[in-house]
């Protein structure tokens, strides 16, 4: 098996191997699915997963705009269509000076078993652009986001690729990207998700990735008769996926001590309660202020520069900031201080190191494309209410995503409980994910 597996990774690797994230990716992916297509005669020698690790379309773009100072800008677009077998491209727009081909390829890649496992027809894409959105004005936002749009509208539209927000892109950005779509098309669709209430977005969807982060923990520790009842949490971040895992974590009845940026990461031992994280709403995203700010208002608190908080004494970790921002010694830290569940809310947190370590502790452990599909599986229902015209109350959106998060934790104990019990989620979630979309491409053929 390991030989047919690293046989696999070679080809991948011929054609990719300057891409250490898709790799990384991909790699994880294999080493679960494998196994699985050799042992089920439907899926062998039809090199479905080769087919899968290309994506069906990449579409790569100049993007100019003229800053404050009428100096022009440059910057690189870009949209992965990674599989569309089981319904359009579906995924975020990325804004954040690190994109490049292979960040998004990982993120398409994820983001298409994620789309799969959350129950709705949603093939997988990402997109986004190497554009760094820290520090420029409203007006260089706007016309930044309106001369991306000005080639990506060509390429996308409610019925072949609806696009949405990730880092660096929130419903600003997504309202003028909107407006620019709207006016070249002449249409009024429901082409991208996260948009505000009054023009086509639905209730709950700024809330769902972190909401549904929190419920598929709030899963996982049923199977342990647990819950979050006076549970430490730890988070990384301090975007739109941190502030609303905090939120419910609260809700639920948790005590919240870490919220984390880029520059480090702030540690209130007498807990951020719902007050302060309104404070942290408010600095975030409308005075779009650093994380460190807050130890200005709670001086009980402390900032610590440059660092993640992995170190810090927690049952519960969710990382919502970014990729391989959870390595093996900080998985070390987190099991010696007798951390017991990690549900990822970013894409691909954890790296191999510190997943195998969370397996070899047995503890809980949910990969981002299980954990944090609420975000996606909301903007499924946006699409729905946009297709009906219609629009469903907070508490119905809520419920449904409640729903699809057990949905998908029930996928991944179906294919991922091991014979001793442990329920490996990684090897579940890629499984689930994987036979959906695999059934439907060998029902079309070889297109
Ligand atoms: P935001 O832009 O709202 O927030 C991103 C947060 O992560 C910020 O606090 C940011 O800090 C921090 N961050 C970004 N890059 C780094 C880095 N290199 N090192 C340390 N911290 C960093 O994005 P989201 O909250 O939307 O996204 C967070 C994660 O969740 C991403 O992995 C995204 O792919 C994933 N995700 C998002 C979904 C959504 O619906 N929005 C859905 C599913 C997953 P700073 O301000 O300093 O950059
Ligand atoms: O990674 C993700 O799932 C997202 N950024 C959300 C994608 C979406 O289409 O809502």
């Amino acid at each position: 098996m390991k030989e047919i597996i690293s046989d696999f990774l070679d080809l991948v690797k011929v054609r990719n191997g300057h891409e250490p994230e898709f790799l990384q990716a991909v790699e994880e992916v294999a080493e679960t699915v494998i196994p699985y297509i050799v042992k089920h005669d439907i899926y062998y020698g039809k090199n479905v997963l080769l087919r899968m690790v290309e994506p069906e379309r990449l579409v790569s773009f100049r993007v100019s705009w003229v800053d404050d100072s009428g100096e022009i800008q440059v910057n690189r677009g870009y949209r992965i269509q990674m599989n569309s077998a089981i319904g359009p491209y579906k995924g975020g727009l990325r804004f954040h000076p690190t994109v490049n081909a292979s960040i998004l390829k990982f993120l398409a890649f994820e983001q298409v078993f994620k789309n799969s496992l959350t129950t709705l027809p949603m093939g997988g894409g990402k997109g986004g652009s190497d554009f760094d959105p820290k520090g420029k004005s409203d007006n260089e936002i706007m016309r930044f986001c309106h001369a991306f749009m000005s080639e990506l509208f060509r390429h996308i539209g409610p019925n072949t690729d609806i696009p949405a927000g990730d880092i660096g892109v929130g419903q600003r950005e997504i309202g003028f990207l909107f407006g620019m779509y709207r006016k070249l098309k002449n249409e009024f669709t429901g082409v991208l998700t996260g948009k505000g209430l009054t023009w086509g977005g639905s209730l709950i969807r700024p809330e769902a990735t972190g909401y549904g982060t929190v419920y598929f923990a709030e899963n996982m520790l049923r199977t342990q008769d647990d819950n979050f009842e006076g549970k430490t949490v730890v988070i990384s971040g301090s975007g739109n996926v941190a502030q609303y895992a905090a939120e419910k974590s609260l809700q639920l009845g948790a005590k919240v001590v870490t919220l984390s940026d880029s520059s480090g990461y702030i540690y209130d031992s007498e807990g951020i309660d719902l007050e302060k994280l309104k404070f942290v709403m408010q600095l975030k995203n409308e005075k779009r202020g650093r994380i460190s700010e807050y130890i200005k208002e709670y001086p009980n608190s402390k900032f610590v520069k440059g660092e993640t908080p992995w170190g810090v004494v927690c049952d519960i970790a969710l990382p919502c900031a970014t990729q391989n921002e959870l390595n093996g010694d900080d998985a070390t830290k987190l099991l010696s201080n007798g951390c017991i569940c990690v549900s990822e809310g970013a894409n691909m947190p954890s790296t191999k190191d510190a997943i195998k370590k969370f397996h070899d502790a047995k503890i809980l452990f949910a990969p981002g494309k299980a954990s944090n599909a609420g975000g996606v599986a909301t903007s499924g229902l946006e699409m729905t209410q946009n297709s009906l015209r219609y629009k469903w109350t907070r508490e119905e959106v809520d419920q449904k995503l409640k729903e699809i998060m057990e949905e998908i934790h029930q996928s991944c104990i179906e294919y991922g409980k091991d014979d001793d019990g442990y329920i490996d989620y990684v090897k579940g979630a890629n499984i689930a994910g994987f036979v959906k979309v695999a059934d439907a491409m060998l029902a079309q053929g070889i297109v």
